[in-house]
C-alpha cells in the first residue's frame, strides 16, 4: 500500500488475511461438484485484488463497534458481488479482456459457459451468506442490509450502471452523465460497502448514516476517477489488467472528458468532500481516513 503509514499497512494486511480466510472458507470446496465450477468460482475469488470493498466494511464497522466475525462475512459477500461483476465484465461479449488481476481472466483459464455460471453463483452466495449467518444486532437490519445489497447489484445500481457503460462507448458525455454512470457501477458497491459495515454494530443515528452515505459516496466517486487516470496513465504490469483500454476502445472518462490533471484535481477535491464528512466520529473514523487517502494516491 504505496504512499500509506507503517500502522495502516498492518491493520489493512491483517483485515485482508481476514477476509482471504473468510472467502477459502466460505466457497464451496474445489473438490465437491461440480467441480470444474466451484474451482473456477475459487480461481476468480481467491489471491488477489486489492480488496478495497472489504476493507471499507471493515472500516465503517469500526464505527459502529462491529464484531469482526459479522464484518468478515459482510465483507465476503461484498467481494463476491465484486469479483462477479469482474468476470462478467471480462467476458467477450462485455469488455472482452484476457488479463485480470496479473493472471489469465477466469473465462480464458477455464472457458465462457463456465465463467458466466462462476459469475452467477458468486452473486448466489453472496446473498445466502447474509441470510445463513448473523451480521446484525436484528433481523429487520440484516434485511435491510440484504436489500441494501442486492439494489446495489442490481439494475439501478452496479448493473444498471454497466449498461449505462456499454451504451456510453464511442459516445462523448457531459461530466454530470458520467458522474451518473459512474455513481451507479462503481459507486453503488462502494457505498454498500460502507453501509453493510456500519450495519454489522450498534445502531447509529441516522444523521451518522448519512454521514457515512456522504463519505462513501463522494470516495466512491473519488475511486472511479483514479481508475480512469491509471488506466491513461499506468502500465499494465503495475495494474495487474490491461492499461489503456478506455481510449482505445472509445471510453468516455473522466481522462477524456476533463483530462488528466484537473481530473487528478477532481479526486483531491472528493476526498477532502469525503473526509469532511468524518469529523464528528473522530478517532473511530481513522481507518475509513487513512482507506481515503489510500483510494486516492493508490498507483494500481
Ligand atoms: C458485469 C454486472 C456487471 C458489472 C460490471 C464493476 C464493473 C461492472 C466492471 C468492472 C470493470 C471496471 C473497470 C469497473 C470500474 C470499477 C473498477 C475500477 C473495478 C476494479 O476494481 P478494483 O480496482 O479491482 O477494486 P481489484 O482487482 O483490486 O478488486
Amino acid at each position: 500500500m504505496p504512499g500509506t503509514n507503517s500502522d495502516f499497512q498492518s491493520w489493512a494486511r491483517s483485515r485482508q488475511a481476514l477476509v482471504e480466510e473468510a472467502l477459502n472458507r466460505l466457497l464451496p470446496p474445489a473438490e465437491v461438484a461440480p467441480q470444474r465450477l466451484h474451482q473456477a468460482m475459487r480461481y476468480a475469488v481467491l489471491g488477489g485484488g486489492k480488496r478495497v470493498r472489504p476493507l471499507l466494511c471493515y472500516a465503517a464497522g469500526e464505527v459502529s463497534g462491529a464484531e469482526l466475525e459479522r464484518l468478515s462475512t459482510a465483507a465476503a459477500a461484498l467481494e463476491l458481488i465484486h469479483v462477479y461483476s469482474l468476470v462478467h465484465d471480462d467476458l467477450p461479449c462485455m469488455d472482452d479482456d484476457v488479463l485480470r488481476r496479473g493472471k489469465p481472466t477466469c473465462h480464458v483459464e477455464y472457458d465462457e459457459a463456465t465463467a458466466l455460471l462462476a459469475g452467477d453463483s458468486l452473486q448466489s452466495l453472496a446473498f445466502q451468506l447474509l441470510a445463513e449467518y448473523r451480521v446484525a444486532d436484528s433481523p429487520q437490519t440484516q434485511l435491510r442490509m440484504l436489500e441494501h445489497l442486492a439494489r446495489a447489484a442490481g439494475s439501478r445500481g452496479m448493473a444498471g450502471g454497466q449498461a449505462i457503460d456499454l451504451e456510453a462507448t464511442g459516445k462523448t458525455l457531459t461530466l454530470p452523465e458520467l458522474e451518473f454512470m459512474h455513481i451507479h457501477k462503481t459507486g453503488a458497491l462502494i457505498r454498500a460497502s460502507v453501509i453493510l459495515g456500519a450495519n454489522c454494530g450498534r445502531a447509529l443515528a441516522s444523521k451518522d448514516m448519512d454521514r457515512l452515505d456522504h463519505f462513501a459516496k463522494r470516495i466512491g466517486l473519488a475511486f472511479q476517477v483514479v481508475d480512469d487516470v491509471l488506466d491513461a496513465q499506468s502500465t499494465t504490469a503495475t495494474l495487474g489488467k490491461t492499461a489503456g483500454k478506455d481510449a482505445r476502445q472509445g471510453k468516455p472518462t473522466y481522462v477524456s472528458t476533463v483530462g488528466v490533471e484537473a481530473a487528478r484535481a477532481m479526486a483531491q477535491e472528493l476526498k477532502r468532500e469525503a473526509v469532511e464528512s468524518l469529523a464528528p466520529f473522530g478517532e473511530r473514523a481513522r481507518r475509513l481516513r487513512e482507506l481515503a487517502e489510500y483510494i486516492v494516491g493508490r498507483e494500481f
